[in-house]
């Protein structure tokens, strides 16, 4: 994604990226637009989010009828796990987005997708960041395994292994599944806010569903633009938690001279 193409208006955006949410600014119609994407999910999580995500969401009533005020929740945020949500442009540079995580503070896009872009959008957008990753900050466990990643991407950046990293968020934050005893559920915010993926990782024999395996999935390429042809499944946070502890050097080391998978 080279910055030239991001959509969002960087002008404003000081170094650490951040800029003003300007929630005035947001028109009627987008508002009614972000209510519309909520209703469409809020219709789907009952059946395919993970426990987690649904408990998270109950205390999260305000944020169903319009665009979220970011002050408002970052408040709740700090009472419940420490964290607090920043305004950004959009994409933000690597050693941004993982300094911010590394300081408890999660990026969340200011602008919402236009009205075409219902069913798909390419850089996520507030819709994408607030439903689908904001709403598990609040759980104490998932939000200390996010503030580990964010330490270390930046280690990861010194050791040129981002992209190898960058597969774990996607395996997990991104599109990852939970096992439950009511079967897979999605905890991954690109799923939570799929229209048409939240049913698909459940529902569809067609995708692979793996164990969580952390060198399987650094050597897993995947695909920005369409449906994931495979998911891993993790037991618990807690297990996620457990599993990225280790230091990761020796990892890379290992990994960065053997073939990916496709
Ligand atoms: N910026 N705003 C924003 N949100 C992201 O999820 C994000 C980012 N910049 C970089 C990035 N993600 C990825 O490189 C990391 O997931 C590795
Ligand atoms: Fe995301």
């Amino acid at each position: 994604m080279k910055a030239s193409e991001l959509r969002g208006d960087y002008s404003r955006a000081g170094s650490d990226y951040v800029v003003e949410q300007d929630w005035p600014g947001y028109s009627p119609e987008e508002h009614a637009l972000y209510r519309k994407l909520f209703e469409r999910q809020s219709k789907l999580v009952p059946r395919y989010a993970c426990p987690e995500w649904i408990e998270a969401i109950a205390g999260l009533e305000s944020a169903a009828r319009e665009i979220p005020r970011f002050d408002r929740i970052s408040k709740k945020l700090r009472v419940a796990t420490g964290w607090q949500i920043v305004a950004v442009p959009g994409l933000i540079p690597d050693d941004a987005f993982f300094t911010h995580l590394a300081n408890r503070r999660f990026p969340v896009t200011v602008w919402l997708r236009r009205p075409e872009e219902f069913d798909y959008i390419v850089e996520p957008d507030v819709f994408h960041d607030f439903f689908g990753h904001v709403p598990l900050l609040f759980d104490r466990v998932y939000a200390d395994h996010l503030y580990e990643y964010g330490k270390g991407g930046l280690k990861a950046m010194r050791l040129d292994a981002v992209r190898m990293l960058a597969r774990l968020y996607w395996f997990t934050i991104e599109f990852g599944l939970m096992k439950t005893p009511a079967g897979v559920r999605a905890y991954g915010a690109g799923l939570i806010s799929s229209g048409g993926e939240l049913a698909y990782c459940v529902d569809d024999p067609k995708p692979q569903r793996l164990p969580f395996d952390l060198e399987r999935i650094m050597r897993t390429e995947y695909q920005i633009d369409r449906y994931q042809e495979r998911y891993f499944v993790i037991d618990s946070f807690e297990q996620l938690m457990r599993e990225t502890a280790p230091d990761f050097t020796p990892i890379y080391a290992h990994l960065r001279n053997l073939p990916l998978w496709t």
